[in-house]
């Protein structure tokens, strides 16, 4: 048992098609605290950042155009084994492949609008609470 802290963001076609409420009903009921929550529109810079492991590939330039096409709403989730366990709730990157049941599963039809991110390890989890949150804005 390890509690754990993740980023989770619902991305802007997520926001554009009102799926927010459902999303974070599902991290809820599931057993995971909120620990902060915000809506805001990603600028470049920032985008960049968040995004950095995955500068040079070649979906970089279209993921960030994406990002920051209109509002994401971030929040900061605990629980027991939070990074895994939001993983398997959001499901493979390319909604067409994710199951049934996960969130990318039973919302998304494209890998690049994908509905939702979620953090994919300790060290992403850290670096992109980091980039959102101001340490004052997540709760005890
Ligand atoms: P994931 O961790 O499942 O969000 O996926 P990745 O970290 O591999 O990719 C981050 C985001 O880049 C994905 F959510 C969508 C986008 N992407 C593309 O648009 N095309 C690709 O071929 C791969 C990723």
């Amino acid at each position: 048992m390890a509690v754990e802290k993740t980023l989770i963001m619902i991305k802007p076609d997520g926001v554009s098609r009102r799926l927010v409420g459902e999303i974070i009903s599902r991290f809820e009921k599931k057993g995971f605290k909120i620990k902060a929550l915000k809506m805001f529109k990603f600028t470049r810079e920032q985008a960049e950042e968040f995004y950095k492991v995955h500068k040079g590939k070649p979906f970089f330039e279209s993921l960030i155009d994406f990002i920051t096409s209109g509002p994401v709403v971030a929040m900061v989730i605990e629980g027991d084994s939070a990074i895994s366990v939001a993983r398997l709730m959001i499901g493979p990157t390319d909604g067409r492949e994710a199951p049934p049941g996960t969130i990318r599963g039973d919302y998304a039809l494209s890998k690049r609008e994908n509905v939702i991110h979620a953090s994919d390890s300790p060290e992403s989890a850290e670096h992109e609470i980091r980039v959102v949150f101001r340490e004052e804005e997540i709760l005890e």
